[in-house]
């Protein structure tokens, strides 16, 4: 995996180099206390982000790492939620605080978003945990005093989640906002986006179009309308959790979310235990078979993949995008798992011969409504693959671990870290020097098989 590097020194030389300018990525993005999502399309604090942030700064400092999700865990709401930007005071992001409205319902001296995003904190927290358990010493310590500190706050945010968003018994978690996917304009959200009609708003001025100058990278103004919309529409109920089933246009069960969800659950219940926390365990672990078994159940028998469902439209969302694979994140019936892998490495999606790398896609590159340029509705994603192919490590499925990786680490010898990546040529899109981008790749790289790789 060698090339020859331009003046600017793309694409990478080898995996040291790799290493050193994900590296920098980091220290770059670093205000301080936050490692922002990205140096300027996104100049604040992301929730998932962050846990991906953490483990690739774990790799380097464990001390750096918490500190991280010290930050994000002190901008919890007093209902538990845990919100999907906390702001730092870069200016330059719309919708900014001002227009979320969140002021008195956020805590006092937080300046943070109204939503939530996927909970893979605690997935993360296991990792970065066992890294430091595994090193021993002061940084064993200081992960073991963390994990003891933060439980609390942990579980709050899981039993939010549960009881606010999945309290129905289905297994699955109820997102009123498509940024609460983290996925913002998949085309699972199409159907559900259709029927928000926007009334009456403050007009606005998008800051990401400025900065992502490419239209074709980003998601529509009308998609926008319909996200500004939303957030509208929670902020005239105070982000009162009870309400909002009686006053959103958009509410999905979020299969993905639900499936990340599951594992988190049972990854709390580990390091509860590993910290002699053995009562909160048995609870956590009640609430990971439930959502296993909710996102079990949205199976489509005739595509083998998961669906989300329209709860205001009474549909099944049966899209070919990768939260089709949910269950690979979370399901314990083995039964589903031949089917899930064979469409994951079949033409429709990794085993596509026109792939630049063997990579899941957003959506299948054989969808009709594939746009292989656009945000999540056809690009590979660095920071997913990283992911997915650790919910297969999981499962002992070293070898899957092991292509992705190979793909992933080969797609990234490109160099500029991008947010995501056009999946026939290759072309890195949307943000350069993204932050969980780097944080994948110093994951990779710590793996010590990685120099295989080289
Ligand atoms: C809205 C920060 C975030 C990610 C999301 C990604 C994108 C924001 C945006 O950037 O969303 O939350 O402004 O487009 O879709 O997954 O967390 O990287």
């Amino acid at each position: 995996m060698s090339a020859e590097a331009d003046a600017a020194g793309f694409p990478l030389r080898d995996l040291e180099e790799m290493r050193q300018r994900a590296r920098d990525v980091l220290a770059g993005n670093d205000l301080g206390t936050m490692v922002t999502a990205a140096p300027n399309l996104y100049p604040h604090m992301w929730s998932w982000d962050a846990a991906f942030v953490a483990t690739g700064l774990s790799t380097m400092s464990v001390a750096r790492a918490l500190q991280e999700l010290d930050h994000l865990l002190a901008a919890q709401w007093k209902s538990g939620m845990i919100p999907h930007i906390v702001f730092s005071d870069v200016p330059g992001y719309f919708p900014d605080v001002e227009r979320w409205g969140t002021r008195g319902a956020s805590p006092e001296g937080v300046q943070s978003s109204g939503i939530c995003q996927p909970p893979v904190h605690a997935t993360l927290l296991r990792r970065i945990v066992e890294r430091a358990t595994a090193a021993g010493g002061e940084d064993a310590r200081l992960a073991e005093e963390f994990t003891r500190r933060t439980l609390p706050q942990w579980i709050r945010w899981h039993a939010w989640l549960r009881s606010s968003r999945g309290g129905d018994g289905s297994g699955l978690l109820t997102i009123y906002h498509g940024w609460e996917s983290g996925m913002d304009n998949s085309p699972r959200f199409d159907g559900p986006y259709s029927r928000v009609r926007p009334g009456k708003m403050e007009p606005f001025v998008r800051t990401d179009t400025l900065k992502v100058t490419d239209l074709s990278q980003r998601p529509s103004d009308e998609e926008y309308s319909r996200y500004l919309w939303l957030v509208q529409q929670m902020a005239d109920v105070r982000f009162d959790d009870a309400r909002l089933p009686g006053v959103m246009d958009f509410q999905v069960k979020d299969v993905f979310m639900s499936a990340i969800f599951a594992a988190a659950n049972e990854d709390l219940a580990v390091l509860a235990e590993h910290i002699g926390l053995r009562g909160d365990a048995p609870r956590l672990r009640e609430w990971a078979q439930e959502f296993r078994e909710g996102v079990d159940a949205t199976v489509d028998e005739q595509t083998g993949l998961a669906r989300d469902r329209d709860v205001l439209a009474g549909e099944w969302i049966g899209l070919p995008t990768m939260a089709g694979f949910a269950p690979l994140i979370s399901t314990a019936d083995h039964s589903l798992l031949p089917r899930q892998l064979e469409i994951f490495e079949g033409p429709d999606w990794t085993g596509d011969p026109r792939l630049a790398f063997p990579l899941p896609a957003s959506t299948s590159t054989t969808y009709e409504g594939l746009k292989p340029r656009q945000y999540w509705r056809g690009p590979v994603w660095p920071v997913m693959n990283w992911y997915l192919a650790g919910c297969l490590r999981r499962r002992g499925d070293e070898a899957r671990y092991r292509r992705l990786r190979e793909a992933s680490l080969a797609q990234l010898m490109e160099g500029h870290f991008a947010e995501y990546y056009e999946p026939f040529t290759g072309e890195p899109l949307g943000s350069m020097d993204q932050s969980w981008t780097a944080a994948v790749a110093l994951e990779w790289l710590a793996d010590p098989d990685a120099a295989d790789a080289g």
